[in-house]
């Protein structure tokens, strides 16, 4: 594998989710792959789960890791091709992603939305350029559109909580005082279509995914009615993704004061069937969901983060695999 950017790239997600599992077993099996290997792990935006999971995920392979926070510590880096330099940008990512490359056999790249230019969010400018002149194999650790390492530990955890063949999976907004990017719902939507799930979004208007991630999936606009006999309950905030609203792309619609009987709470758990309850975290309290439903006997979000160090250790196996 030289790309991980869409559920495609990862091929049968059966065949997958069994070398989850196999990894899960015993992941320190493979030491020998990552001998002398060197995993770059590149964040333009902050993390916790990210970084330490696909940080041990190397470790467990044999790798030497390599952490790289640009904004702390290293140049401002200018993105544009063209743009006279006379600001605070001291490097281009043209020089840099080659140098960087040049220090490492894997390179993973953290570079959220920025909302300038839909365009350019939607055109990967970013982690298409690492694809392009580092030469290295490219990860994406949530990109302005995409965060598949997150997707892939949600399908195992979904995998190993199901108790029927086709679970019922709600995704559902919810609220949030700042605008944040859709790359987490794109690429649940994405993965989940492809999995085998029966799969519902619920999200107010105007909060509409792009139809490259979200596909034929159902949309439902009464969260009551979406949450009715759901297995599994994924919340999650996203700004506006402009696909109904242009002119709002990566904006909150409305105060989000207004907003919070989308909260995930008691109230919605008790019309499904007796549904886990699922959020990628960082989480805010009491915005997305309530106390008493993230620390409900319900709650998968601790196993779903402990998933992040087998989902990246998968990907990174297969990156070893194919050097
Ligand atoms: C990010 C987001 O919503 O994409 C990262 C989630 C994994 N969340 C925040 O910025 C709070
Ligand atoms: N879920 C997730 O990617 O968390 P971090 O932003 O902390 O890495």
């Amino acid at each position: 594998m030289r790309i991980f950017q869409h559920v495609q790239d990862i091929g049968d997600l059966r065949v997958a989710l069994a070398e989850a599992q196999d990894v899960k077993r015993d992941r320190f099996r493979w030491q020998h792959l990552g001998k002398n290997k060197t995993a770059l792990l590149i964040f333009f935006n902050n993390s916790l789960r990210t970084r330490l999971s696909t940080q041990k995920a190397a470790m467990n392979l044999g790798m030497n890791v390599i952490v790289l926070d640009v904004n702390q510590g290293a140049w401002k880096l200018e993105t544009e091709r063209g743009v006279i330099m006379d600001g605070d940008k001291s490097e281009h990512l043209l020089e840099a992603i080659p140098v960087m490359a040049s220090y490492c056999d894997i390179i993973g790249v953290r570079s959220f939305a920025r909302f300038e230019s839909r365009e350019d969010d939607y055109e990967e400018r970013i982690l298409n350029q690492f694809i392009r002149y580092s030469g290295r194999p490219v990860f994406f650790m949530e990109s302005a559109t995409v965060h598949p390492l997150q997707a892939f530990a949600d399908l195992i955890t979904i995998e190993e909580h199901k108790t029927v063949a086709r679970p019922k999976v709600v995704l559902s907004w919810a609220p949030h005082p700042k605008a944040l990017p859709q790359a987490v719902p794109n690429s649940f939507a994405e993965w989940m279509l492809a999995a085998d799930v029966d799969f519902v979004v619920t999200h107010p208007e105007g909060y509409e995914l792009d139809p490259q991630f979200v596909g034929t999936a159902r949309v439902e606009y009464d969260q009551m009615r979406a949450f009715e006999g759901a297995d599994f309950v994924y919340a999650k905030n996203w700004s506006c993704p402009g696909v109904t609203r242009p002119d709002a792309y990566g904006t909150v619609l409305d105060d989000y004061h207004t907003m919070m009987q989308w909260t995930v709470s008691a109230r919605q758990m008790a019309v499904t069937h007796d549904a886990r309850f699922m959020h990628c975290l960082p989480v805010r309290r009491n915005m997305i969901v309530t106390d008493d439903v993230i620390e409900g006997q319900r709650s998968l979000v601790i196993p779903e983060a402990a998933n992040r160090e087998i989902s990246a250790q998968v990907v990174l196996k297969r990156m070893l695999e194919s050097l």
